[in-house]
């Protein structure tokens, strides 16, 4: 039986989780997404999760990582938990266009914060091709995540290109575990 290891994704509505662990899955990903209802003002976003994704990403022979999707809504923040459970780490994915994108750093890191003691942790910057000023707002995560005692590399990605994420899990596995980067 192969030894399987869990990465969490977290982060608001829209910032791109379903998208990164469909593009990373190296099977079809199981997901559990419900249709929104009323105006929704993101015309390519239609769908939202309700309970969690769940992709794989074959390391070896012997080891399998494994991708759990979360809900943004916190209506569903029990799900947060049961995902975390038993995870290696937390990829949090921030929504770049968000005025409130530090607010969601604490909300996630808050939630989050029984696997950041133990686990791995890392960043990503998404719908960055509709920030103005991504340097700034780099800054503004870094020095936030300073403020709340954390420690994780923060990157731009866009979760629709596989190399991306890829990179943003590398950054995490080597916080963690240098032997663990195998996925390309
Ligand atoms: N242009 C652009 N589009 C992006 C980027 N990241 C994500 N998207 C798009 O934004 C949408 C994100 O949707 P999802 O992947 O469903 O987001 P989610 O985080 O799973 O959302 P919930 O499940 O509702 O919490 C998709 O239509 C993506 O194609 C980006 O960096 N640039
Ligand atoms: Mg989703």
């Amino acid at each position: 039986m192969k030894e399987q290891r869990r990465l969490v994704f977290a982060g608001p509505v829209g910032s791109g989780k379903t998208t990164a662990i469909r593009a990373l899955s190296d099977e079809p990903i199981i997901s559990t997404e419900a249709l929104i209802s009323g105006n929704n003002k993101d015309a390519d976003k239609r769908h939202t999760t309700v309970a969690l994704d769940f992709g794989v990403i074959h390391l070896d022979d012997k080891t399998n990582l494994q991708l759990y999707g979360t809900p943004g809504h916190q209506h569903f923040d029990f799900m947060w938990d049961i995902a975390a459970r038993n995870s290696i780490g937390l990829l949090l994915l921030l929504d770049g266009r968000r005025s409130n994108l530090l607010e969601d750093l604490t909300v996630f890191t808050q939630a989050f914060r029984q696997l950041l003691q133990a686990g791995g942790f890392a960043v990503g910057i998404t719908h960055a091709d509709k920030v103005q000023n991504l340097e700034l707002l780099r800054g503004q995560i870094n020095h936030e995540i300073e403020r709340l005692q954390l420690v994780a590399p923060v990157l731009s990605i866009d979760p629709r290109q596989r190399k991306e994420v890829v990179k943003l899990i590398k950054a995490l596995l080597y916080t963690l575990d240098p032997s663990l980067i195998k996925v390309s």
